[in-house]
């Protein structure tokens, strides 16, 4: 039986992927199938290797099976898997977040970032005993029900606002508001009873969207005006735009942060923190439930510590991320203009996104309008190219320090799939 892996995973998987946007339905064709991966390079199961700007979606920072979280990873494994029960890891990796990330205090752990989302908008509502929360168009919080209700990232490329199986009671209290329009977000509040307002500090899942100068700022004063509580969705923006994320990197502390990806160096863990007289209001120190069987298990852990710790070790890191994902725009910035080609890319630190069509991009309404089909043929050109980039034009493309090595090969298979989009 010549069965492709894309025939025989579509027989037993919705889509036959385990996460819709991985099925390339947003630019067409197969995707790859990946058999192994090493620094910035994946390999698939037809003997092609890539340049991969996916990262496992801004996950990995310094590059696929990055050999010290390998070592660690493969150590705690035979150490045993996993407890149940609570282990020396977990309060060293918990003690490291309070240490790096400003506002958090006290911090859980979880295993996804749609558990910390939706646990930190539930500790929210406990204690403020408040219904609301305000969330922003084109941002993704995961998929846990309120925040289904025009979600970026996957949703919105799957052109799903409102996903079936979502009850109107569930997103009756969520109120959607467009990102950067703080007049909007001041009337979200007219109603009262908002909890909270929930926002990526720098939106990343309808491409890079970067808060308007006073738009963080302007969202604390609201949320203390109305006695409501600041959630930043840091899951891609922690650890990656900053040691210490958005926050740090604009002077904005929210009340509660929710931490993913990079939090746990390419393994399944997430978290949720922040303000002490908040979370312990969080089981078993107070009444609001929230548990998880392999919340803190000691591979994540490890990952994530030993990821964490040679990010703290090594703050230059940035620095050179940074320079990386600039000659990437810049050199793209190059492209669109030499070609007369309508687009912009917009960046922040190491995450970045390429539009085709809009000079700016500031939210949804701006975002919406990119021409998805001269980015569906870029990503090809690209691929063919052997640079793969996030099978999205709603998603942001993340530089790892193993990229360095790489710089011109990428920055010319890209300026050649531009040529080709034009
Ligand atoms: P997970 O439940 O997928 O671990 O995290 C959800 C989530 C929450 N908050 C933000 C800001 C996020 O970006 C995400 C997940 N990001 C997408 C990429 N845009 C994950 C990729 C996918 O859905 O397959």
């Amino acid at each position: 039986m010549n069965d492709t892996w894309l025939a025989r995973a579509r027989r037993v998987m919705p889509g036959g992927v385990n996460s819709p946007v991985r099925a390339f339905g947003a630019v067409g064709g197969e995707p790859p199938f990946v058999t192994k991966a090493s620094g910035a390079f994946v390999e698939t199961a037809d003997g092609e290797t890539l340049i991969d700007f996916v990262a496992s979606w801004g996950a990995l920072i310094f590059g696929h099976a990055h050999r010290p979280v390998v070592d660690a990873v493969t150590e705690a494994a035979r150490r045993g898997t996993s407890f149940g029960l609570p282990s020396v890891a977990e309060v060293e990796l918990a003690e490291l977040i309070v240490e790096t990330v400003p506002s958090v205090e006290v911090v859980r752990m979880v295993n996804s970032g749609t558990e910390a989302t939706a646990s930190a908008v539930r500790v929210a509502r406990a204690a403020t005993a408040r219904p609301k929360i305000v969330k922003f168009e084109g941002c993704y919080h995961g998929h846990a029900d309120p925040f289904l209700v025009k979600a970026g990232s996957g949703v919105a490329t799957m052109g799903l606002p409102d996903s079936p199986g979502v009850p109107a009671a569930t997103v009756a209290d969520t109120v959607l508001v467009p990102f950067n329009d703080l007049d909007a977000a001041s009337r979200a509040f007219a109603g009262g009873d908002v909890a909270a307002v929930i926002v990526e500090p720098v939106a990343g899942n309808m491409g890079v969207v970067p808060p308007d100068e006073g738009f963080l700022p302007g969202l604390r004063e609201l949320c203390d005006r109305f006695g409501a509580l600041l959630v930043f969705d840091e899951v891609m923006t922690g650890f990656r735009v900053a040691l210490g994320g958005a926050q740090e990197r604009y002077g904005v502390l929210p009340d509660l942060t929710c931490l993913g990806k990079v939090v746990a160096g390419g393994t399944p863990a997430a978290a949720y923190g922040g303000r002490e007289d908040l979370m312990r209001r969080v089981a078993p120190d107070g009444p609001v439930y929230q548990a998880g069987t392999l919340a803190g298990n000691p591979l994540a852990v490890a990952a994530g510590l030993t990821t964490l710790r040679a990010l703290q070790a090594d703050p230059g890191v940035y620095d050179r991320l940074e320079t990386v994902a600039a000659t990437i725009e810049e050199e793209l910035r190059h492209g669109l203009a030499r070609r007369r080609i309508d687009g912009v890319v917009q960046r922040v630190g190491s995450m970045l996104t390429l539009f085709f069509g809009p000079e700016r991009v500031r939210s949804w309404n701006d975002a919406a309008q990119v021409d998805r089909e001269r980015f569906a043929r870029f990503h090809r050109a690209a691929l063919q190219r052997g640079v793969l980039v996030p099978p999205s034009p709603f998603e942001a493309w993340f530089v790892m320090a193993a990229h360095e090595d790489h710089v011109d090969q990428v920055v010319s298979a890209l300026d050649a799939a531009l040529g080709e989009a034009a």
